[in-house]
């Protein structure tokens, strides 16, 4: 049984007409209406209404969608403008500005898989004190894609906007990456059958900010972002410029699809599921919150909200399965210096059994593999023991068996694997887990990036896998200068239930 769900707006007869098959997993009361809810369930569970459909959710919206000077841009501006003032008036105040900043540098995870649903329930209750600061009842959160408007968008610029902040290293002319936040990058993430791809990887032991492997979606465009836009975004109090917020609302949007293309993708550890975020956030009173649950942070639509790109009515019933371990394992200890000034190339001795998955993979269309096998198989490339730099304005571009490979070959090669950014490294607001020789891993799935060699003929399965690091700087086009330390590499294969 869900637990209860508060604030489900425009609440009306229309709204319930839905196959019944969600009917019980959805109870819902209306803040201080207790008795309004209880005859509504009363009513759902006599059959009064047959076909009742699920509440009217909040639709969140890319930003660009919306009139600049239209009434959704306007209840932000005013919701941040009350934010900031109440922090002008108390500079402690949980509901103000800084205070919901404060919230990221005290408790943020990063580098594992608590990330993700974190961030959710950080912008969930984040957008609820917005919306009441706003004084506007139907404000909803938009979300920034940068994959489709790789500027930061106007709103977030100009004298006199509560949306402008100070200090960013970007102009509103200056794009993000295509090797950042290209639609194949995109593409291959959503497609991406490995959890850990996606979410990143579970920390050992099990805390909530211990380093563990970045996925392909944090430690590319998620850090890329911050380190793009740079200013505080590059901090652990990352949440004073506006646009963080609709910067991880496309992170969060990302998941949202991510789940709703692999229903059964999220895993079901009890580990993960159960951990409590227990008062890291506050509610729009400012009242601690004791009890939120990765558990709880699954569904948007069982949150009350879906984003435009998302289906009106939410997917199957998933049943989900423990985190794969992988079958297949192949390492590469290196060691070595990563300078500017040319690619660093490393092969990988795959032996005979990942080299055979690898084949298959090769050789058939994903879907026909996943339909064949009920499972859906992925290839992963670890970059091991990343040391951060001490310059950050860096983005190492990770490529494949590519015999040509400069900083001109372009982000659709299909050699082309993904990025490691920086992010917020040395700069904890607890200074525990990001000690300054802490090193970080990345994990990349390989699979889309063999798929796309292999059709058109530039997969060769009788030659090791070789792995390229680039670093390139984000701002300026110098070659990068300083030494950058990488301890080795992984590539592992593993079958997962996600769909
Ligand atoms: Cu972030």
């Amino acid at each position: 049984m869900r637990q209860l769900r508060k604030i489900i707006p425009f609440l009306t007869l229309g709204d319930f007409k839905m196959n019944n098959a969600t009917t019980s997993r959805r109870v819902f009361m209306k803040t201080g209406v207790g008795a309004l809810a209880a005859g509504l369930v009363a009513r759902f569970s006599s059959d009064v209404f047959a076909q009742p459909a699920p509440p009217a959710l909040r639709v969140r919206q890319s930003v660009t969608s919306l009139n600049p000077n239209g009434s959704e841009i306007a209840a932000l501006k005013a919701g941040v403008s009350e934010m900031k003032r109440r922090t002008n008036a108390n500079a402690n105040d949980p509901t103000g500005w800084r205070g919901q900043a404060l919230i990221h540098q005290n408790h943020c995870p990063h580098a594992n898989f608590f990330f993700l649903p974190w961030h959710r329930a950080y912008l969930y209750h984040f957008e609820q004190i917005c919306r009441d600061a706003s004084g506007v009842a139907d404000f909803v959160l938009p979300y920034w894609d940068w994959s489709a408007d790789r500027e930061l968008p106007s709103v977030f610029w100009g004298a006199d906007n509560s949306l402008s902040h100070a200090g960013r290293e970007i102009s509103q002319t200056s794009q993000a990456s295509l090797f950042a936040v290209g639609t194949n990058i995109m593409t291959g993430i959503l497609q991406s059958s490995s959890f850990t791809n996606i979410a990143s990887s579970p920390p050992n032991p099990l805390e909530q900010r211990r380093l563990a492997t970045k996925g392909a979606l944090e430690g590319g465009p998620h850090d890329y972002i911050h380190g793009f836009v740079a200013g505080d975004m590059s901090t652990y109090m990352s949440p004073l410029d506006p646009c963080f917020w609709l910067h991880h609302a496309n992170i969060d949007r990302i998941w949202a699809e991510w789940t709703d293309r692999h229903p059964n993708g999220n895993i079901s550890d009890t580990g993960w599921r159960g951990w409590n975020f227990a008062n890291n956030f506050v509610d729009v009173s400012g009242n601690s919150l004791p009890n939120v649950t990765v558990g709880s942070m699954l569904s948007t639509y069982d949150l009350g909200y879906r984003y435009n790109t998302q289906s009106p009515i939410p997917p199957g019933n998933p049943t989900p399965s423990p985190l794969v371990r992988p079958l297949f394992l192949a390492q590469a200890p290196n060691n070595a210096l990563l300078t500017g000034a040319a690619p660093l190339a490393t092969e990988i001795d795959l032996g005979t059994d990942i080299r055979r998955e690898i084949n298959t993979i090769s050789k058939t269309r994903i879907d026909d593999i996943w339909n064949a096998k009920k499972k859906a198989p992925s290839v992963s490339l670890t970059v091991e023991g990343v040391r951060p730099p001490k310059d950050l304005n860096v983005v190492i571009r990770v490529f494949i068996n590519c015999n040509y490979l400069s900083r001109e070959t372009p982000a659709i090669d299909p050699h082309y694997v993904g990025s490691i950014a920086f992010f917020e490294h040395g700069d904890h607001g607890d200074g525990g887990a990001h000690a300054e020789d802490s090193t970080q891993s990345y994990s990349f799935d390989l699979t889309s990036t063999i798929q796309a060699l292999a059709s058109v003929n530039a997969y060769n399965e009788n030659e090791p896998i070789e792995v390229q690091l680039l670093p390139v700087p984000i701002h300026g086009d110098a070659v990068y200068s300083e030494d950058i330390s990488i301890k080795g590499y992984k590539i592992e294969y593993s079958e997962s239930e996600s769909r």
